[in-house]
């Protein structure tokens, strides 16, 4: 499925496409910081030349996954010919890579059980309890969840070192479970914005294309209830069907999105941020955010839903 020393051909294909130039890495400062309030932990990269880069690339009419560059292909034939495993050109974490599928499929589609498995997998041969790796898997699907990208892709970056994120946070110390009519998924009341969590097995024996797709889609039919119930307010929300999916290892997240861009704070969004991972391309966001971290909560609330925890799926649903 995946070669046995992927980690190991990653970096390498990284070195050297960082050397001969077909890899833009852009430098940022970061900094992390937690929000008392929410009690979530972020860390901002501040990388002000990302300011004036196009959004789609030099070439927006182009899909850079149709024919992607041989210098940025690390295997060109995953899980059967499905997809291929491209470092990204312009990451501003080394080693970020994307798992394209090779013939067109809609970024907008849904993640099938071999796209979830195939990047489980993924996770599992990077992660590294000895080096203290950990990796994230993130899919930005549809126009309002940050994605630029028509043609499916699912991103997997390192996370930073020692670093807990919102999910594992309300994960710890929980066991598996499948949500259903009395169970509702993980969701911590404290943040704003309204986000769906299930703790995935502790081992991996245990975790197939089946389990993953029912967790993925008990996990984006809530965030679908959100758009059906805001469809009378904001009927643009209903047709967009925007939301991000996040894994480890450990947990698997949705995050139903109402917009890429928060005017407040005039920073956008991917999946990443819903981790607390947070991209500034500007001096006044980046001031702003570290006088007051809590603001970054209210941004990533302008971006998405109103937290639901404590409501039963039939409470918010039409
Ligand atoms: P999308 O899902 O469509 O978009 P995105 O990751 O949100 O990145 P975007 O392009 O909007 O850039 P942004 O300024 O937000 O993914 C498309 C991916 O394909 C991108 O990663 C892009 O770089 C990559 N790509 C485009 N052309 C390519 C080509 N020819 N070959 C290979 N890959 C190509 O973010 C700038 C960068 O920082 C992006 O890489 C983004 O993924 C990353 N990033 C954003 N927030 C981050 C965070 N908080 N932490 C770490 N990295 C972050």
């Amino acid at each position: 499925m995946l070669p046995e020393n992927v980690a190991d051909l990653i970096s390498k294909k990284y070195e050297e496409a960082v050397n001969n130039g077909h890899l833009c890495f852009t430098e940022s400062t970061t900094k992390k910081l937690k929000d008392a309030n929410s009690g979530m932990n972020y860390v901002v990269s501040y990388a002000p030349s990302l300011a004036s880069k196009p959004e789609r690339g030099d070439q927006p009419d182009k899909n850079p996954f149709a024919e992607p560059e041989p210098e940025l292909t690390v295997v060109e034939n995953v899980a059967d010919g499905e997809y291929k495993l491209l470092l990204n050109k312009f990451p501003i974490v080394p080693e970020h890579t994307l798992l394209v599928t090779n013939t067109f499929k809609d970024q907008k589609s849904p993640l099938s059980p071999l796209d979830l498995m195939t990047a489980y997998n993924l996770l599992l041969k990077l992660d590294d309890e000895d080096e203290n790796k950990r990796h994230m898997m993130i899919y930005n699907s549809g126009p309002s969840s940050g994605s630029s990208q028509d043609h499916k892709h699912l991103q997997t970056l390192r996370l930073p070192q020692n670093f807990v994120t919102l999910q594992d946070r309300i994960c710890a110390g929980k066991s598996h479970f499948l949500p259903d009519f009395k169970t509702e998924p993980l969701q911590d009341d404290k943040v704003s914005f309204a986000h769906f969590v299930l703790p995935l097995p502790e081992s991996e024996e245990d975790v197939n294309e089946d389990l993953l797709a029912m967790c993925y889609v008990s996990l984006v039919q809530r965030a679908f209830t959100f758009f059906q119930d805001w469809a009378g307010e904001k009927p643009e929300l209903a047709n967009s069907r925007g939301y991000n999916v996040l894994m480890t290892k450990n947990w698997i997240c949705v995050v139903p999105r109402s917009s890429t861009r928060a005017k407040s704070l005039q920073i956008g969004f991917n999946a990443t941020g819903y981790a607390g991972l947070i991209l500034v391309k500007t001096q006044e966001a980046y001031d702003q955010i570290l006088q007051l971290p809590h603001k970054i909560d209210e941004a990533l609330l302008e971006c998405g839903f109103p937290n639901s925890a404590g409501k039963k799926q039939t409470e918010y649903n039409y």
